[in-house]
């Protein structure tokens, strides 16, 4: 299969975050087919959704793949199993989440997947490093990435340390 360019989300706020992401990063690149191209900056981030949680350390992986989706998805979450990855409150706190952001221009809807990420657009946790990695990226169905940024700046975001 031609690679594919795709972005994965990594995010922690357990359990040593920044630690973490900087093992997870390594840990994507290692996958099966899969070139790490560029790792963002890590962000300490408000947690959004379930509020009563610490702050997390965000960061986006461009990699380039020549995994299916699934397969890709399958990979991150044998990853998230490896950091004891624990699903138990709906948007609450862990070790790891790798979410699959953009897998190239693919729009899809099946059980457990949905590309692009269905919410990546109005996450500043996730467009800040995605537009580090992937300045002119375009969010399949919904436009250039970087038009987004004004509609999440009121989000508590901090860049914390620059990519390995
Ligand atoms: N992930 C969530 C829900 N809320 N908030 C922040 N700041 N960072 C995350 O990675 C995050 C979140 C669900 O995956
Ligand atoms: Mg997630
Ligand atoms: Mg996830």
């Amino acid at each position: 299969m031609k690679p594919v360019r795709a972005v994965v989300a990594l995010g922690s706020n357990l359990e040593g975050p920044e630690a973490r992401v900087r093992r997870a990063f390594d840990e994507v690149g290692a996958l099966p087919g899969t070139r790490l191209l560029a790792r963002s900056s890590l962000y300490r981030t408000a947690p959004v959704g379930f509020v009563d949680q610490p702050p997390f350390i965000n960061a986006c992986a461009l990699v380039e793949t020549t995994l299916a989706p699934r397969d890709l998805l399958e990979g991150l979450l044998a990853i998230e199993r490896r950091h004891g990855r624990v699903r138990d409150i709906p948007n609450g706190p862990r070790t790891l989440d790798l979410d699959i952001v953009l897998y190239g221009d693919l729009a899809m809807h099946e059980h457990g997947l949905t590309l692009p990420h269905p919410r990546a657009h109005e996450r500043a946790f996730v467009l800040a490093p995605l537009l580090e990695v992937w300045p002119d990226a375009v969010i399949p169905g919904r436009g250039a990435a970087a038009a987004f940024r004004e509609a999440v700046r009121g989000q508590a975001i901090e860049r914390v340390a620059e990519a390995a």
